[in-house]
Order: structure tokens, then C-alpha cells, then sequence
């Protein structure tokens, strides 16, 4: 894997940032592409099992991920977003599936590409954007960005730029659960490209040691920024991997919000009733590049255009039309209530405050500078 970039929360600055750039609005059906050529498998299709009301609120889930990140590529390419930024189009029917299964009092740890794990666990999508902008009123009050979501109120543990650091505040997190007696699952996201870091292995190890309540949840897209998983791995069965270290594993299609969602209800179950780690493989692909500073090298066109054959969004919605739980008119008015919500984000952030220069030094663990004094 290759290290170095990618990492830093410093500003770009609006001079480096790409020129803008129309954003597509991707949620139609592509034209049948050469999906074969590729090893793409097939889309899912079948019945949707769940209640009206949920079988649409994963729908909503999606839509209001997809909408938000379209309008950040959007902001980003006007100089509004800077420094880094991970979209997570395309894979959004993992963050729908998995949120929907846990309950408020579990806690969530992602990486930096979490700006739909935040938005579906809770965060107003207001305070999102405003940290997206770096200002005040963000979640983070404007001093994480992108990378660093975070929102205690919501048990929202990050946003976090290390590849695999997360994985062992996950740990931590369900060591403290443990100890405390709660009965709560600490669900902790990370990429494929994570399962190469020692973290990984001393965290999944512990967890499995020491029975803790943790869900691991890899959502392996295939690529850690430009490496092609089985050009760095031995083993690229990640569920093997995972289950070396004794601990219950499944993979599942994770551009299918029917399976991601269903995988993630018996994970949870599984966490909470047992107090045991699960491991879940969530097969997805991103359809943008890793970061906006990624020139998307290494990966064949076309392969892009293959894999939205299966787009989590416009497949669910077929299916849901197909059942009779969709018009395409009750599509159209659902789109324009997140549109509407977008809209309202960008201009919370917009008139969003800057933090006073004089505040600069709090929340920091050095003492305050004294004028003039060397630092
Ligand atoms: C410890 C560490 N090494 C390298 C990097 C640079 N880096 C940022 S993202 C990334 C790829 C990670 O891929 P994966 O875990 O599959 O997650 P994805 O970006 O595909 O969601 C790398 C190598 C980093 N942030 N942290
Ligand atoms: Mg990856």
C-alpha cells in the first residue's frame, strides 16, 4: 500500500483545488455496459422483505448520503470545501444497511471517508456541512473538516485519517462497554486497505481474546487509494482473514441495501446478545476517485461504468417500483425533499461563523502561548 498522502487536515488552499467540475447527477440506470469483462457480478435483484416504512427509509438513507456528497464535489470544486476530501459515491447502501441496525446507545467509529455514516447516525447534515466549510458551527467546530466528523451527542466517535486507527479506539471503546456492564455494540468501519495494518490484526486479536462487543465492519471497494486489493495481499478472502482469529465472519454484497441491512441485524444481534466480535465483509465500489486530489490512474474507465450496472441507489428503486412500494413520482418528490435539505446545509455553513483568531489556542494540550513567546 502505498503511504504518504492522503493523511494531512491541513487546507489546500482554494488556488490548489481542481477546477470545477460538473458534477453528474448519477442515481439513473447506466447504459448496459461490459459488466462480464470486468468479473462485475450481476445486480441484485428479488423481493425487498421489509415493511413499507423501512424499505423506503433505506431509500431516503441513500439519497440523502448521494445528494450531500454531490453538492461537497460540487462546493469543493468552487473552492468552498478544501483540503482533503473521500466521497463515499456508490457505496452508500453499506452506511444505510449497517446504521439502520444498531440502536442510539452504540457507538460508531469510521474512517475519513464517514460523511454518510455521520449524516445516517444522526448528525444534522447543517452541522456536517459546516464542518466540511471549517466553520464554527461544524460539528467538530470547524477544527476537523472532513476527516474528523465527530459528535458525541450522537455516539459518533469519527472521522479518522489514519488508515486503521480507528480500529483499536473501536476496542477501546467496547473494553470500557464490557467493564461497565453495558450491553452495547461498538461498530467500527474501515476499509480493506485497514486489513493490511497491524492495527487491524492487534484489534480484531484482542477483541476476540478478551470477548469484546465489537462489530467489525470492512467495507473492502476493492482499491486502498490506487492498489487493487489482490496486488498487495496473499489472502484476499477477507472473511478467511478474519475468521483466523476465531471470530464469526460473513461476507455479503454491500452494494445490495436488502443485504448489507439484513447482515447487519443478525451482526448486531450477534454483538449484543453474545458480547463476541463479528466480522462483516461488505463488497462495494467507489465510483469516484480516492480523494479529489486522485488523477484515478489506476483503474480502467470502463470498469467504473460496469460497476454502476449494480448502483445501490437506482437498483433499490427499481426493485421498490417493481414491488409497488414506489412511483416514480413518490421517487421524484423524495429526491426533491433531500434537495431541499442539501440546500438548507449549504446555506447554515455559508453563513456559518470563522473562529476568532484569539481563540485559536483552546481545546489544545500546551498551554496557552504567551505573546511573543516561543512555541
Ligand atoms: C497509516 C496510514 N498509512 C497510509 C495512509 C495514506 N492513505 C490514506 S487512505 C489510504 C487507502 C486506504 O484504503 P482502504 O482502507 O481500502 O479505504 P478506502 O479509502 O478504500 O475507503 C491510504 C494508504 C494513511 N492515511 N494512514
Ligand atoms: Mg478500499
Amino acid at each position: 500500500m502505498k503511504a504518504g498522502s492522503g493523511t494531512s487536515s491541513k487546507s489546500a488552499g482554494a488556488a490548489q483545488a481542481p477546477k470545477k467540475t460538473p458534477v453528474p447527477r448519477s442515481v439513473k440506470a447506466p447504459k448496459a455496459a461490459a459488466a462480464a469483462a470486468f468479473d462485475v457480478p450481476a445486480p441484485p435483484t428479488g423481493l425487498v422483505p421489509f415493511e413499507r416504512k423501512l424499505a423506503l427509509g433505506l431509500l431516503h438513507d441513500m439519497l440523502r448520503v448521494r445528494r450531500m456528497e454531490e453538492q461537497c464535489a460540487q462546493l469543493y470544486g468552487e473552492g468552498k470545501i478544501r483540503g482533503f476530501l473521500h466521497l463515499y459515491i456508490g457505496e452508500e447502501a453499506v452506511a444505510a444497511g449497517a446504521l439502520r441496525a444498531l440502536r442510539p446507545a452504540d457507538r460508531i467509529v469510521a474512517t475519513y471517508r464517514e460523511h454518510g455514516h455521520a449524516l445516517l447516525r444522526g448528525v444534522k447534515m447543517d452541522a456536517i456541512m459546516a464542518e466540511m466549510f471549517g466553520k464554527r458551527e461544524g460539528c467538530s467546530h470547524g477544527r476537523g473538516g472532513s476527516m474528523h466528523l465527530f459528535d458525541a451527542a450522537t455516539n459518533f466517535f469519527g472521522g479518522n485519517a489514519i488508515v486503521g486507527g480507528g480500529l483499536p479506539l473501536a476496542v477501546g471503546l467496547a473494553l470500557a462497554a464490557k467493564l461497565q456492564g453495558q450491553k452495547s455494540v461498538i461498530a467500527c468501519f474501515f476499509g480493506e486497505g485497514a486489513m493490511a495494518e497491524g492495527a487491524f490484526h492487534e484489534s480484531i486479536n484482542l477483541a476476540a481474546l478478551w470477548q469484546l462487543p465489537v462489530l467489525f465492519c470492512c467495507e473492502n471497494n476493492r482499491y486502498a487509494m490506487g492498489t487493487a486489493l489482490a496486488r498487495s495481499e496473499s489472502q484476499t478472502d477477507l472473511s478467511a482473514k478474519a475468521a483466523a482469529y476465531l471470530v464469526e465472519a460473513e461476507s455479503v454484497d454491500g452494494m445490495d441495501v436488502v443485504a448489507a441491512h439484513q447482515v447487519s441485524l443478525r451482526g448486531a444481534e450477534f454483538v449484543r446478545e453474545r458480547g463476541l466480535p463479528m466480522f462483516i465483509e461488505f463488497q462495494t465500489y467507489r465510483y469516484r476517485a480516492h480523494s479529489m486530489f486522485d488523477p484515478d490512474l489506476y483503474r480502467d474507465k470502463a470498469e467504473i461504468e460496469a460497476w454502476k450496472t449494480r448502483g445501490p441507489i437506482h437498483g433499490y428503486s427499481a426493485r421498490l417500483k417493481e414491488q409497488g412500494l414506489l412511483t416514480e413520482a413518490q421517487f421524484l418528490k423524495l429526491d426533491a425533499q433531500v434537495e431541499r435539505e442539501v440546500r438548507h446545509a449549504v446555506a447554515f455553513a455559508e453563513a456559518g461563523t470563522w473562529e476568532p483568531v484569539a481563540d485559536l489556542t483552546n481545546d489544545l494540550c500546551t498551554p496557552p502561548a504567551k505573546s511573543g513567546a516561543a512555541r
